[in-house]
C-alpha cells in the first residue's frame, strides 16, 4: 500500500490538460469535425444522438494516444500484469465517467456552451452499459477505475453482451421485461480488434433451440472470440487500461467442401448458432440457473482470455517458469472457475510442462472471491457436460480431484467423511463438479467481500477446505470508486467537500477524516445541509420531468435501492411502511415529519416471489396516494428500470439508506458504501459492510437493529412467525391489514402468497422477528430528523467516517496481498 500513497495528489491539470495529454487550439474543432465526417451533417442539423457521438469521438480522440502509450509501456516495462476475469461489468455511462477522469469537463463546457447544446439531453443519449445484474458487476466495473487510476497494469476480460440486463417496466404494478439492445447504433467507446481474435476448441458442435443448448456428440466445433476493448481512464488521466470483452464469431475460414453441393445457404445460416454465445446476459443475481448455454459462456470468456493474455506473456517472456512473475489472475465468482483446467491444459498440452510444474504455476496465477453465501448460487456443472463439450478439462478435473483425495487421506485419516465433502466431485444422482471447491484448491487465494462474510466462509460454507488450506483464505472488504459515486453524481456535496479540505479525498478517500473537525463548525454544517437540499430538488426535477412523478423535497428521503431478493427484505420495509400508514390512521392528529419511501431495483424474470413483491409495494404506493387522510405525509415511489445513472442520481438525494438484509445472508453490500459518502444515514441490520460501516462511525451514529448473524442461524429450529403475530399488536394490525387484502382489492392471489411467506413457510427471512426492532430504530431516526443541525452533524460525521470504502483501498489490499503488483507509471 505504501506505493500508492504517492499517487494522493495527482498531476492536476494546468488548464484543460490532463497529464501529458496536450490540449491546444488544434482540438477545437473536433466536434464540428465528427459531425461532418462521422455522420456527414451540419451542425445544426444535428439531434442529440448525433451531437453524442461527436462528443464522445472527441474525447476519444484525446484520449487515444495516451491509450496506446499505456500499452506500449506495460510492452517496454514487461510488469506483472493483473488480469480481471469477469462475466460481469456494469460500467455505465462513459462519457460524464471520462470526461471527468480527463479532467476534460472544462474544453466539453466550452463546446456545450458555444453551441448552445443541452449537455444533460446529450450524456443521456449515451446508453447505460447494463452487462452486470448488480453488485457484482458494478465492483468489476469501481475496481477497473480505480485500478487505473493507481497506475496498475491492468485488464478486464469480460463478455461482449449484445443484450444487457433487461429494461424494466410496470404495468399495473407488475414487472415486464424488455431486451435491452444497448449496440443497436454504433458506440463510440469500443474499438474492435479482429485481427486479435482468437480461436477456442470445443469437444461437440451445438445449436440453440428454444433457449435451450442442443449438442451434437462427437462432432467437436470451433468458435472464434473477437476482441472489443474500451478504454478505462484513471483519474487524471495518466494511465488509460484496456477492458477487452469478447464477440462469438464462428470461424472465417468456414469450410463449406463439408457440406454438400447446394448448402450454401444453411452453411451461412448455421453462422448464427456461434454468434448466439455471447448474445445475452442471464439476468440471474445470487443464482445459477444451470444453463448449458451459460456454461459455454464461461467457458468461452475463460479459454479467450487465457489464450490471450498467454500469447501476450510469450510475446515478452520465454520462460514458462516466470509466469506467476508476470501474471495474476482473478476470478470474480465461479462463473470463470474453468480457468483452473484451462490453464493446466495450456501447461500440459501447449508448453508441455510436468503435471507438478503445471500445477504450481497454476495455482501460483490464479486467485479467487466468492461473492455470496446462498447455497442457490454455488455452481455445480453436471460432470456429463464436461464430457461432452471439454473432455480433456474433465481429465485434468479428475485428477487433480484424484490428486486431492490422496492428500486428504494422509492428512486427515481420522475423518471419513472429510474426502467426499471436500472432494471437487459430488456424487449421489446425477455427478456434479463443485466449481467453488475448483476454485479454491486451484489458486493461491480465496477471498470473501466483508469481514463476516470471510468468516461465515470460512466457518460454514467450505468449513473442510478452510480446515486443509487455513492460510488461504483472506478477507477483501468491497469498495467503490469516490470518482464516480461522489465527485461525478454530488457536485454540491463535493463541492463543499473540496472547499473546506482540498482535493486530495479524490484519490485518497481516507483524507475525508480532516472534516471531523468541523462537525462543530456551524457555518460549515450549514453548508452541508444545503448541498443536500440541492441534490434533493434536482432529483425531485429530474423525477418530475423524466416520469411525471411529483415529490416534496421537504419530505425524508428514504430509499432502498438494490435487486428484488427475499432475502434483501423489500417486503420488511413494506411493512415498516404499513406500520407508519396505520399509525396515522388511527391518530391523524399525530406528529410525523412528511416521508418519501424509494424502492428501486429488478427481479429476476423467473424469481416469481420477488416480482410479486414489486407488485406489493406497487398497491401500497397506489393505496397511500388514494387515501386523503395519509397522502402527502406519506408516499411509496418504485422507480421503474433502476440502472446505473438512476442510482447516481438519487443516491446523492437520499436523506435514508435502508440496508435491512437478514443477517447472514448479503456479502457486503456496495450500495450502503455509496449512500454512506453521499452523506445519507443508515438504518439496517449488521450484515455485510454495514457492520464496518459503523464501526468506522461509531455505532451511536447508525440506527442498527435486529437479529444477528449468529442470531439468525441460531433460531433454525425454533423460529415461529406466529409468536410475534400473537404478542405483538402492532405487528398483528399490520398483518392484519395486509392480509385482509386492503392493499390488493380484487388480488386475492398477492395476498396468498404474502401469507405463505410470512407465516405458513415459517418466514424463513425473519421479517417479523425485525419488525419491531426496526420500528424502534425508525423512531429513533424520525427524532433524529426533527433536529436538522444534529442530523447533519451525524451525516457528517458519516462522511468523514467513509473513507476506508474507496474501492481505492480495496484494490491496495488486492495487489500487495494477492497480486503482488506495483504500478507501472505512463510517462
Ligand atoms: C454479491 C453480493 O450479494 C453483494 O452483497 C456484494 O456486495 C456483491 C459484490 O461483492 O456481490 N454477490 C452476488 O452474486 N451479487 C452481489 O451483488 N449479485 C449480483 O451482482 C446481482
Amino acid at each position: 500500500p505504501q506505493d500508492f500513497k504517492s499517487l494522493s495528489s495527482p498531476h492536476l491539470p494546468e488548464q484543460y490538460g490532463c497529464g501529458p495529454i496536450q490540449f491546444k487550439g488544434s482540438h477545437d474543432g473536433l466536434y464540428e469535425r465528427h459531425l461532418l465526417f462521422d455522420n456527414v451533417i451540419a451542425p445544426e442539423n444535428a439531434g442529440n444522438r448525433e451531437r453524442y457521438e461527436a462528443v464522445a469521438r472527441s474525447v476519444r480522440d484525446v484520449l487515444s494516444q495516451r491509450w496506446q502509450r499505456t500499452e506500449q509501456t506495460y510492452k517496454r516495462e514487461n510488469p506483472k500484469r493483473v488480469y480481471y476475469l469477469s462475466m460481469e461489468f456494469l460500467i455505465g455511462r462513459s462519457l460524464s465517467n471520462n470526461l471527468l477522469n480527463l479532467q476534460l469537463d472544462p474544453l466539453a463546457k466550452r463546446v456545450f456552451d458555444h453551441d448552445h447544446l443541452d449537455e444533460l439531453a446529450i450524456l443521456a443519449e449515451e446508453p447505460d452499459a447494463g452487462l452486470g445484474n448488480g453488485g457484482l458487476g458494478r465492483l468489476a466495473a469501481c475496481f477497473l477505475d480505480s485500478m487505473a487510476t493507481m497506475q496498475l497494469p491492468a485488464m478486464g476480460y469480460g463478455l461482449r453482451y449484445e443484450y444487457g440486463i433487461f429494461k424494466q417496466t410496470i404495468v399495473d404494478g407488475w414487472q415486464r421485461e424488455q431486451p435491452d439492445n444497448w449496440l443497436r447504433r454504433p458506440d463510440p467507446w469500443e474499438v474492435a480488434r479482429p485481427q486479435e481474435a482468437v480461436e477456442i476448441k470445443l469437444g461437440c458442435s451445438f445449436e440453440v433451440r428454444g433457449g435451450n443448448l442442443r449438442v451434437a456428440v462427437g462432432m467437436p466445433s470451433r468458435l472464434v472470440g473477437i476482441p472489443y476493448d474500451r478504454p478505462i481512464v484513471g483519474y487524471g488521466g495518466m494511465t488509460i487500461n484496456t477492458l477487452r470483452l469478447w464477440a462469438a464469431a464462428t470461424p472465417e475460414g468456414f469450410d463449406f467442401q463439408t457440406f454438400g453441393a447446394g448448402e450454401f445457404v444453411s452453411a451461412l445460416a448455421q453462422r448464427l448458432t456461434a454468434e448466439t454465445v455471447t448474445r445475452v446476459l442471464y439476468p440471474d443475481d445470487s443464482t445459477s440457473m444451470g444453463q448449458g448455454l451459460r456454461f459455454v459462456q464461461e467457458y468461452f470468456l475463460v479459454a479467450c482470455s487465457l489464450a490471450d493474455l498467454v500469447r501476450r506473456f510469450r510475446s515478452n517472456n520465454s520462460d514458462w517458469y516466470s509466469l506467476p512473475d508476470k501474471v495474476a489472475i482473478q476470478l470474480n465468482d465461479t462463473h470463470p472457475s474453468t480457468a483452473v483446467a484451462e490453464l493446466m491444459r495450456v501447461l500440459l498440452d501447449e508448453a508441455d510442462l510436468s503435471w507438478d510444474d503445471a500445477w504450481n504455476l497454476t495455482r501460483a496465477c490464479l486467485a479467487y472471491t466468492n461473492h455470496t453465501l446462498l447455497p442457490e448460487a454455488l455452481e455445480k456443472w453436471p460432470l456429463r457436460w464436461f464430457e461432452l463439450m471439454l473432455p480433456r478439462h474433465l481429465e485434468i478435473i479428475l485428477e487433480i480431484d484424484r490428486r486431492f483425495r490422496e492428500e486428504i487421506l494422509a492428512r486427515f485419516p481420522d475423518d471419513q467423511g472429510m474426502v467426499e465433502r471436500a472432494s471437487l466431485i459430488e456424487h449421489g444422482g446425477e455427478h456434479l463438479v463443485r466449481m467453488a471447491h475448483l476454485a479454491i484448491v486451484g489458486s493461491h487465494s480465496t477471498n470473501g467481500v466483508a469481514e463476516i462474510h470471510s468468516r461465515l466462509l470460512r466457518e460454514t460454507t467450505v468449513k473442510d477446505l478452510a480446515e486443509i488450506f487455513p492460510r488461504r483464505f483472506n478477507n477483501k472488504t468491497n469498495g467503490v470508486t469516490p470518482r464516480r459515486w461522489l465527485l461525478m453524481s454530488n457536485p454540491e456535496l463535493s463541492g463543499c467537500v473540496s472547499d473546506a479540505i482540498g482535493q486530495g479525498w479524490v484519490t485518497d478517500l481516507g483524507e475525508l477524516e480532516r472534516l471531523k473537525p468541523l462537525v462543530d463548525d456551524s457555518g460549515f454544517v450549514d453548508q452541508v445541509r444545503e448541498a443536500k437540499r440541492m441534490a434533493k430538488h434536482r432529483f425531485a426535477a429530474w423525477l418530475k420531468s423524466s416520469a411525471g412523478t411529483v415529490v416534496d423535497p421537504n419530505a425524508i428521503f428514504d430509499s432502498q435501492v438494490k435487486r428484488i431478493h427475499e432475502y434483501k427484505r423489500q417486503l420488511l420495509n413494506a411493512l415498516r411502511i404499513v406500520a407508519l400508514y396505520n399509525r396515522i390512521r388511527e391518530n391523524p392528529g399525530l406528529e410525523m415529519e412528511p416521508r418519501t419511501f424509494f424502492f428501486s431495483g429488478k427481479a429476476a424474470p423467473a424469481y416469481i416471489v420477488a416480482k410479486l413483491i414489486i407488485k406489493f409495494i406497487n398497491n401500497i404506493a397506489g393505496t397511500i396516494d388514494a387515501d386523503p387522510q395519509v397522502r402527502g405525509r406519506l408516499k411509496v415511489v418504485f422507480l421503474p428500470d433502476y440502472c446505473v445513472s438512476v442510482a447516481e442520481r438519487l443516491i446523492p438525494a437520499s436523506d435514508v439508506s435502508n440496508q435491512i438484509s437478514t443477517a447472514g445472508y448479503e456479502a457486503s453490500g456496495t450500495s450502503n458504501m455509496k449512500f454512506m459518502m453521499n452523506g445519507a444515514l443508515t438504518i439496517g441490520t449488521r450484515d455485510g459492510a454495514t457492520i464496518e460501516m459503523a464501526e468506522a462511525a461509531g455505532e451511536e451514529n447508525f440506527f442498527l437493529f435486529g437479529l444477528t448473524a449468529d442470531e439468525v442461524a441460531g433460531s433454525r429450529g425454533w423460529y415461529s412467525p406466529y409468536w410475534h403475530y400473537d404478542n405483538e399488536p402492532e405487528t398483528r394490525a399490520v398483518l392484519d391489514l395486509v392480509l385482509s387484502g386492503h392493499f390488493c382489492r380484487h388480488e386475492p392471489a398477492v395476498v396468498d402468497a404474502l401469507r405463505n411467506i410470512l407465516l405458513t413457510s415459517g418466514d424463513v427471512f425473519r421479517h417479523l422477528a425485525d419488525l419491531t426492532s426496526y420500528l424502534e430504530a425508525d423512531q429513533r431516526l424520525r427524532s433524529l430528523y426533527a433536529d436538522p443541525r444534529a442530523w447533519t452533524r451525524k451525516a457528517l460525521l458519516n462522511i468523514a467516517s467513509s473513507g476506508k470504502f474507496s474501492s481505492d483501498r480495496t484494490i491496495a489490499e488486492y495487489a500487495a496481498e494477492i497480486w503482488d503488483a506495483r504500478p507501472c507509471p505512463i510517462p
